[in-house]
């Protein structure tokens, strides 16, 4: 066969992700389980360098070798079934790209079992929808490094690009790349429940739609400079076409999810990493869907009205803004203190700054302030982003702020999920002592749990029901 690169999967992404190949000057093989859409794409874009197949086999033959195919199909077994059709006509040393939104255990599991087959497999997170994948996306590949080289150029190329780097790099091994991106997911939506109590409290304070549609536009412009905020500024000023009112006001406030924000948490608590704003923006959406709970509350709870009183309204919309930078990099230190602890745990050898480079351009959380995020993990070996000597000097900066518009929406009984536990884990992690002694302490007493203490080594356990006499514990639980 002649064709660069093979696309399996001709739904919105995969469709896009072949005319990105083609329209880069690559002779492109394309193929789906069920031909009517492979046809589709074939009759839809004459100008592309397609080779359409109609059987798996074909396809395959129509790659060059070592072939180089990348999968666009639904995440779960639609993967493994696509898998298992192409390893009968595959050779040694071929490489198959999974480019869906697979759960990285799914990842590692497969790589496994691949390699054992003399398959190089690569877990490629994707970021950036379908115009991402039309335009250039931002690529997270993960697998066996060696294979990289013969798929990373074609790769890169066809990736976003920030000040002409590529927005692709080789992740780390086996499920690297899919953990990756599901953090990235993470850390949008505590983005965009952090833009979502940005308004709350811009409401609260009397802004209009129209005007928050101005704020953001503003805001656009300097440290929160975000695809995010740009398109919530687009949000906001659309006014509906039945109602005339802002849309905003009409859209059912209850937040869908698909999983992997779900799924970013559960990593977060398996490996015991505090993520506890990125979790909050999980729990958020779920609040948000709980309309039995809420109606439920609605009827017995009562409390302020939600309206925020200030004397100067200019000056608390700026305190607004430095809360939501605030709480943005919170978020953006818990997902990269993640990734770093599971490269760690999974022997990934994950570069942080790497990750905060390729998220610069083509995916949903591309934002100015991932330049500088990159730039301080590279400069430093840094344990959390916090420590980075520009970040720590911008919150220390924002601080004051941001402590008002917790304090101002707890009293006005504005919920602030987000922007609370971003705060919160700020002053957690900066604290001399936690109040981690007490719980100790408690263990001990009820359960035998034995403490450790801060003036020499060993354990020790207290004698509560009898003398209360300390001893020295020989087997700690
Ligand atoms: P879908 O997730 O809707 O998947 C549709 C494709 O999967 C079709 O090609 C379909 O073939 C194929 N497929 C299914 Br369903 N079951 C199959 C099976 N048992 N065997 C073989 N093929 C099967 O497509 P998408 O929205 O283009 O997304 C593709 C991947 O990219 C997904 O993993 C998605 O999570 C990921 N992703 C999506 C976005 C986004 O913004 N949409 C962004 C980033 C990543 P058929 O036509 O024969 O049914």
């Amino acid at each position: 066969g002649t064709a660069q690169i093979g696309v399996v999967g001709m739904a919105v992404m995969g469709s896009n992700l072949a005319r990105n190949f083609a329209s880069k000057g690559f002779k492109t093989a394309i193929f789906n389980r069920s031909y009517a859409k492979t046809a589709a794409v074939l009759e839809a874009h004459p100008e592309a360098e397609f080779v359409g197949s109609e059987s798996v086999e074909e396809f395959v033959d129509s790659l060059e070798k070592p072939r180089r195919i990348i999968m666009m199909v639904k995440a779960g077994p639609a993967t493994d079934a696509t898998i298992e059709t192409l390893i009968p006509f595959l050779d040694q040393g071929d490489i198959v790209i999974d480019g869906g939104n697979t759960y990285f255990p799914d990842t590692r599991r497969r790589e496994k079992m691949m390699a054992e087959k003399g398959f190089n497999f690569i877990g490629c997170g994707i970021s950036g929808g379908e115009e991402g994948a039309l335009k250039g996306p931002s690529m997270m590949p993960g697998g066996p490094k060696e294979s990289y080289a013969h798929v990373g150029p074609i790769l890169e190329k066809v990736s976003a690009h920030y000040d002409g780097e590529p927005c692709c790099t080789w992740i780390g091994t086996d499920g690297a790349g899919h953990f990756v991106k599901m953090v990235h997911n993470g850390i949008e939506y505590a983005d965009m429940q952090f833009i979502g109590e940005a308004y709350d409290l811009l409401k609260a304070v009397g802004v209009s739609a129209a005007e928050a549609a101005d704020i953001f536009a503003q805001w656009n412009t300097g440290d929160l400079d975000s695809y995010l905020i740009e398109i919530t500024s687009e949000v906001l000023r659309q006014v509906d076409a039945e109602t005339g009112k802002p849309l905003i006001d009409v859209i059912h406030d209850a937040a869908g999810m698909k999983g992997t924000g779900t799924w970013t948490v559960q990593e977060a608590l398996n490996l015991g990493v505090p993520a506890a704003a990125i979790a909050e923006s999980v729990f958020a959406r779920a609040a948000s869907s709980a309309a039995d709970l809420r109606k439920a509350a609605q009827g017995a709870l009562s409390g302020p009205d939600g309206t925020v009183q200030v004397d100067d309204k200019e000056a608390f919309i700026e305190d607004v803004r430095q809360a939501l930078w605030s709480a943005k990099v919170i978020a953006y230190a818990q997902g990269l203190h993640l990734i770093k602890v599971a490269g760690q745990e999974y022997g990934w050898d994950i570069d942080v700054a790497a990750c905060a480079r390729i998220w610069r351009a083509g995916c949903i959380i591309r934002a100015k302030l991932l330049d500088r995020i990159s730039n301080e993990y590279a400069a430093g070996n840094l344990e959390t982003l916090l420590e980075a000597p520009s970040i720590a000097q911008g919150l220390s900066d924002a601080n004051t702020s941001w402590r008002r518009v917790v304090a101002k929406a707890t009293e006005a009984g504005v919920p602030i999920p987000g922007f609370a536990s971003a705060l919160s884990y700020y002053d957690l992690v900066r604290a001399e002592r936690t109040n981690a002694a007490m719980t100790q302490g408690l263990r001990d007493f009820f359960g035998s749990h034995t403490y450790r203490r801060i003036d020499k080594e060993g354990t020790f356990h207290t004698n509560w029901s009898g003398d209360r006499t300390e001893s020295e514990a020989v087997d700690a639980h």
